[in-house]
Parts: structure tokens; C-alpha cells; sequence
């Protein structure tokens, strides 16, 4: 080859990609996007799949239990996987602004994407019912936020009716490119097993996470990515079950705001999931909730927020039920960081305050 065509090639050769780019454009043959949808992306995805030798232990029988730590995407939660998607669908068809009710991490999700993608952002949230940081992030994110005296689910009704009425685009999980994106995390968990866990155990609030996974999961099964299908478990708290006890719940409580849901909008494909997976739902009490975070936090160095440590204790009450030597997820949806409140009234760490600034003071605290 002459010497200067080497040259040529040597410059304008494109540089190795090395980056991860984000989930749109690892996944983007599986996804409903083309060359002329602008991907708006904050490089989500490619969250750690962690072994968690404390919970394995604790259930025995050879089971090997990992978490899908997705409270490591850029605004830390798992939203960010379907906000992706929805804020680049939405740029494609010209849109300017989207509005979402939110127990709080779909708000923060949604007031970055939006400003990642020049649009404005409109988030309805449930007054005094959504944690510090995830507030902290949508005003920060520069949303407009309006809080509500009313649940969650007032919220939806209204943001539905103000989407069908207004030029504005809904990014709840009803806006189906959320779940398109979300599947993705089942893809990456896939690719990290090499095959499908046994079982997934989930949290649900509007349950849109769970179908999303198990979309997952079938499309790459179908594809021959993987030879099995997991039990699809999913998990809510006592206090907000709509899905466990079969009705929608007018008052839901629990310490997992983020899932203080009473009426899911996507408990039909939920359904279908856990019935065409031979899967189960079960709830587990906010004391439950509260152990699980505190052994993920001080015996695995995982920081997660409470509805996601629902997962693990969802897992842990049925315990008795998981087949020997099975493989298991556990997703944990939001970051421990997200809820700083929870997060100092519930720990076993002893914390001292008012300490003399002199090292004779230390020293005995210590207990040299
Ligand atoms: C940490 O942000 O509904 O079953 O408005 O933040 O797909 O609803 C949050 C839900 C689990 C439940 N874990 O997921 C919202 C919102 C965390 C969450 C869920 C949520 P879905």
C-alpha cells in the first residue's frame, strides 16, 4: 500500500470504540428505532450483575443469588433504561414537552431526559410522599414540578387525561417505548449468566418492570439467546398489594414510597407474565423491607432504596420454596442514596455526635 493511502487511512480511520454508548445503540436491532430517531441518551445500562454471597448463604442448598444493581444508571434508577427510549421517541415526533406522575425516580428520570433533549418537562407528584433525592433530582433536572394533596394514583388519572386532551407526551410506563427499553436490563442479565436465571424476583409498583423483563427474556429466548425462561417472582408491600390481594387498594402505606401504588396500570400484562411463567407474587412487610436493605448495605457494601430491597425480601420469605442449585436475580430497581431519610432511621451503625475535637476523646470511642 502507498505510503500516503496508509496515511489517509491511518487519520481517518475511526477510533476503536471502547465507550459503552448507551442501551440504544447496544440494543438498537431490538428496539423500535430507526436511523432517523435522535438518540437521547445519558449512556444508561450496563449495570453490575453482583454475586451476593450473604442472602446465597442464608438460603442454602447450593443457590447461587445476584442482584442487578440498576441503581448505578446516570439518574440511579432503573427508569432511566425506558426514559431513553420514550424521550427519543418523543424528540422523533417532534414533541416539546412530556408530563409523568411520578412516586419520584420516574420524575427524576423524566426531568433529565428531558433537558438532555431540549424539551420541558412537567412532573405530578404525591405531597410529602416522595423521598429527598429523587425531589432534590427533578428540581435540579430543571422539571416543573407539581406536588399534589393526593396518592400516585390521582396522579396518573390526571396526567392521562391531561395527555389526551393537551400537546404533551405521557412518560409513564403506559407510554409503551418505557417497557421497550426497560426489557434491555434482561438482555444484559442474559448475557452476564450466559442463560437465564431460575428465578427474577422484583418489586412492583405499576408492575411495568416486571412485563418488561419478561419481554425480555422471551424475545432473547425466542432468539435462542438463552435455553430457559425464569419464574417471574414479583414483590409488593404488605401495606400496597393490589397484585397479591387482587383489588386495588385506596390507601396504599409503606416506608417504599416508590411503590406505594394502589391501582397498577400494567397489572394485566403482569398477569400474563406470572402466569405464562409459572411465577407468583407474594408481599412482604415494611420490617422485612427494612432487613433486607440493612444486610445488603452492611454485609454486601449495596446501598439500595427500600422498594428495591423488597426484592430480597420477597426472596428470603420464600426461601423455603427455591429449588436447590438454582441461579437468582434479584433486580434492584433505585439507589439507597435516593431516600437519605430512610437511610439514617434505619441502620444498626453507632454514630456519635458532639465528640470533643481532641484525639484523647477519639481514642476511647474507639476503644484503645
Ligand atoms: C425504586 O417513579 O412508579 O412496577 O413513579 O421507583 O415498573 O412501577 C416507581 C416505581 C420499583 C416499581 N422500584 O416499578 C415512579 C414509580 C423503584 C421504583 C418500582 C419503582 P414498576
Amino acid at each position: 500500500m502507498p505510503f500516503s493511502k496508509k496515511l489517509k487511512q491511518l487519520l481517518f480511520s475511526r477510533t476503536k470504540k471502547t465507550n459503552w454508548d448507551g442501551l440504544i445503540e447496544e440494543y438498537k436491532t431490538w428496539l423500535p428505532v430507526t436511523s432517523k430517531t435522535p438518540i437521547i441518551t445519558l449512556k444508561e445500562g450496563a449495570t453490575p450483575l453482583i454475586k451476593v454471597q450473604s442472602i446465597s448463604n442464608r438460603i442454602g442448598k447450593g443457590v447461587q443469588v445476584y442482584v442487578k444493581y440498576d441503581g448505578l444508571n446516570p439518574t440511579g434508577s432503573f427508569k432511566d433504561r425506558g426514559m431513553t427510549m420514550a424521550i427519543s421517541k418523543a424528540k422523533e415526533n417532534g414533541c416539546e414537552a412530556v408530563i409523568c406522575a411520578s412516586t419520584g425516580n420516574t420524575s427524576a428520570s423524566a426531568a433529565a431526559y428531558a433537558s438532555k433533549g431540549d424539551m420541558r418537562s412537567f412532573v405530578i407528584i404525591p405531597d410529602g410522599y416522595v423521598a429527598q433525592g429523587k425531589l432534590a433530582q427533578a428540581l435540579v433536572y430543571g422539571a416543573e414540578v407539581i406536588a399534589i394533596k393526593g396518592n400516585f394514583d390521582k396522579a396518573l388519572d390526571i396526567v392521562r387525561e391531561l395527555s389526551s386532551k393537551y400537546p404533551i407526551t405521557l412518560v409513564n410506563s403506559v407510554n409503551p417505548y418505557r417497557l421497550q427499553g426497560q426489557k434491555t436490563a434482561a438482555f444484559e442479565i442474559i448475557e452476564n449468566l450466559g442463560n437465564a436465571p431460575d428465578w427474577l424476583c422484583i418489586p412492583m409498583g405499576n408492575a411495568g418492570n416486571i412485563s418488561a423483563y419478561w419481554m425480555g427474556f422471551q424475545e432473547f429466548f425466542q432468539a435462542k439467546k438463552a435455553t430457559q425462561l425464569p419464574r417471574m417472582m414479583g414483590f409488593q408491600a404488605s401495606g400496597s398489594a393490589p397484585l397479591v390481594e387482587g383489588k386495588s387498594i385506596s390507601n396504599p402505606e409503606t416506608i417504599a414510597t416508590a411503590i406505594r401504588i394502589g391501582n397498577p396500570v400494567n397489572k394485566e400484562k403482569a398477569l400474563l407474565a406470572r402466569k405464562t411463567s409459572n411465577g407468583k407474587f407474594s408481599s412482604v412487610t415494611d420490617s422485612e423491607i427494612i432487613e433486607a436493605y440493612k444486610i445488603l448495605g452492611k454485609e454486601e457494601g449495596i446501598f439500595c432504596e427500600p422498594a428495591s430491597a423488597a426484592s430480597v425480601a420477597g426472596l428470603l420469605r420464600l426461601k423455603n420454596e427455591v429449588p436447590k442449585n438454582s441461579t437468582i436475580v434479584c433486580v434492584l430497581t433505585g439507589n439507597g442514596l435516593k431516600d437519605p431519610d430512610c437511610a439514617i432511621k434505619n441502620n444498626d451503625s453507632v454514630f456519635h455526635t458532639g465528640v470533643n475535637a481532641d484525639i484523647n476523646s477519639i481514642t476511647k470511642i474507639i476503644g484503645f
